[in-house]
C-alpha cells in the first residue's frame, strides 16, 4: 500500500492547515514555507495523479479546475496576477507526489522563477 499523501491528510483534517478555498474537486492552502508574499498551493482532492503531466493526460478538466481555483485565490489574496508552478520530478524540486500547483503572487522577484 502506498503512503497517504500529506495533502490528503490535510484534506481529511489529520494534519492542521486552513483550507482557504475549495471547489468540488480541488482545494487550496497556504504553503508552509512561503517563497513569495503570497504563496498558495492548489491541489486536486484526489491523490491519483503524481504530477501535472499525469493529470493533464488523465483528467484535463481537473487540471482546468486547478487553474481556475488558482486564479480565484490569486484574486482574493493578491491582485489576480500570479505565477503558476508545477514542480515535476524530484530533480525539479518536487517533494510531494500528489500533484499541486504553487500560486506565487504579490511583490515577486522578477529574476527568480521560484
Ligand atoms: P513541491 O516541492 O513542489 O513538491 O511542493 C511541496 C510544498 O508543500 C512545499 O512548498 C511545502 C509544502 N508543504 C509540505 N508539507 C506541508 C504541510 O504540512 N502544510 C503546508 N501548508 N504545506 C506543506
Amino acid at each position: 500500500m502506498t503512503e497517504t499523501s500529506i495533502f490528503t491528510r490535510i484534506l481529511e483534517g489529520e494534519i492542521p492547515s486552513e483550507i482557504i478555498a475549495e471547489t468540488e474537486n480541488v482545494f487550496a492552502i497556504r504553503d508552509i514555507a512561503p517563497k513569495a508574499p503570497v504563496h498558495l498551493l492548489v491541489i486536486p482532492k484526489t491523490a491519483a495523479y503524481r504530477d501535472v503531466v499525469e493529470l493533464a493526460a488523465g483528467d484535463p478538466a481537473l487540471l482546468a479546475e486547478v487553474v481556475g481555483l488558482a486564479h480565484t485565490v490569486a484574486a482574493e489574496h493578491a491582485d489576480g496576477e500570479f505565477r503558476l508552478i508545477f514542480n515535476t520530478g524530484a530533480g525539479a524540486g518536487q517533494t510531494v507526489f500528489h500533484v499541486h500547483a504553487h500560486v506565487l503572487a504579490g511583490d515577486l522577484d522578477e529574476k527568480s522563477l521560484n
